[in-house]
């Protein structure tokens, strides 16, 4: 998974007491030397070790997180949605510029953190250079923050696969994760109340072709209400980018019985809006909760996730045209 590198990140207060707890373990002891000169010494390498310890994670955790110009465009856009790509740009920046800032601190000093001084002159540098460094480090504190929430974010992001890909969508509570229980080994979370799904999730249907086994993915959105896209709220928006970005397939459910709580007419007219959104993708149309209602006079595939009637000839036309 690509986002399991972003490592565990500390605020510039665990930073800095990790850092000072380190280097206070340092003792140096070279035998048949001075006690001062062991004391300078022990100086010295704290004051390297430190600005070791901060430079290097304050650069892990940069290095850590995914270049945004090279991550796909769902992905990018789940970060916009959820963290803002632009804050979470703002705090990579801001940390690297800590990460540059301490090592320049360091260096400007280095040469005077020599043996040749004495202890009090060495503690002077050692001092300036702890103070100095842990001011930058908690000028960053609020950024360091929000990289540490980003990373919880990011890692909960689902796992996409390059292979054929089904996107279901549809009105809030019309059987959207029901409809994914059916067709793939995923487990979602299904409800009598709308927005009962607020992410994008996927499962995976598998189908024998000739000899090989076949692997389709399966994603299942949050509902979509019929209103202007730039209308749409988070939970909704990521539903549109599971359409824009990864469908190569839409499975659109109506829920002609309206128990969803929703009328038929505002489902259609999300159909038309999605219709247009998505002039060039391939989309099947399905009335779910057949169950409920008798009638029959529609042109749509009729299924029932809770009797499983029509889900067969579904997979079938969903099979037939995604190849197609
Ligand atoms: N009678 C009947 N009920 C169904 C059928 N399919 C789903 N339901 C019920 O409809 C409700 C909503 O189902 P979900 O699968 O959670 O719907 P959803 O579209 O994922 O809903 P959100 O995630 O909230 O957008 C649940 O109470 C389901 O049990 C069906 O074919 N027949
Ligand atoms: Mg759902």
């Amino acid at each position: 998974m690509m986002f399991d590198k972003i490592p565990n990140i500390l605020t510039a207060e665990e930073l800095l007491e990790k850092a000072f707890k380190r280097v206070k373990k340092i003792n140096i002891k070279q035998s048949g030397k001075p006690v001062v000169h062991n004391r300078k010494k022990t100086i010295i390498s704290r004051t390297t070790s430190f600005r070791d310890i901060i430079v290097s994670n304050l650069d892990r955790y940069v290095k850590g997180f995914p270049s945004l110009d090279r991550l796909p465009g769902f992905y990018l856009e789940l970060i916009d949605i959820k963290i803002g790509k632009d804050q979470l740009k703002h705090s990579l920046g801001a940390v690297d510029w800590a990460r540059k800032t301490c090592a320049r601190i360091f260096s400007s000093k280095k040469r005077k953190l020599s043996v040749k001084n004495d202890i009090n002159t060495l503690l002077r540098f050692q001092n300036e250079i702890y103070g100095r460094t842990s001011s930058v480090v908690k000028q960053v504190d609020k950024h360091l923050k929000n990289l540490k929430n980003a990373r919880k974010i990011i890692r909960k992001f689902p796992d996409f696969r390059d292979l054929p890909t089904i996107v279901i969508a549809g009105y809030p509570n019309v059987g959207k994760s029901s409809l994914l229980k059916v067709l793939s080994n995923a487990k979602p979370k299904i409800a009598r109340y709308p927005f009962t799904t607020q992410d994008v999730y996927i499962g995976h249907m598998e189908n024998k072709e000739k000899y090989i086994t076949k692997v389709y993915q399966i994603i299942d959105t949050p509902g979509l209400l019929d209103r202007p896209l730039e209308k749409k709220n988070k939970i909704e928006r990521q539903a549109i980018a599971a359409l824009r970005y990864l469908a190569d397939l839409i499975v659109f459910i109506l829920d002609p019985s309206e128990t969803c709580g929703y009328s038929i007419k505002e489902q259609k007219n999300l159909l038309k809006q999605v219709n247009e959104l998505f002039k060039n993708k391939k989309i099947i149309v399905v009335e779910n909760k057949a169950d409920l209602l008798k009638e029959d006079k529609t042109k749509c595939l009729r299924i029932s996730c809770k009797t499983g009637d029509g889900i067969d000839k579904l997979k079938q036309v969903i099979l037939e045209k995604i190849r197609s």
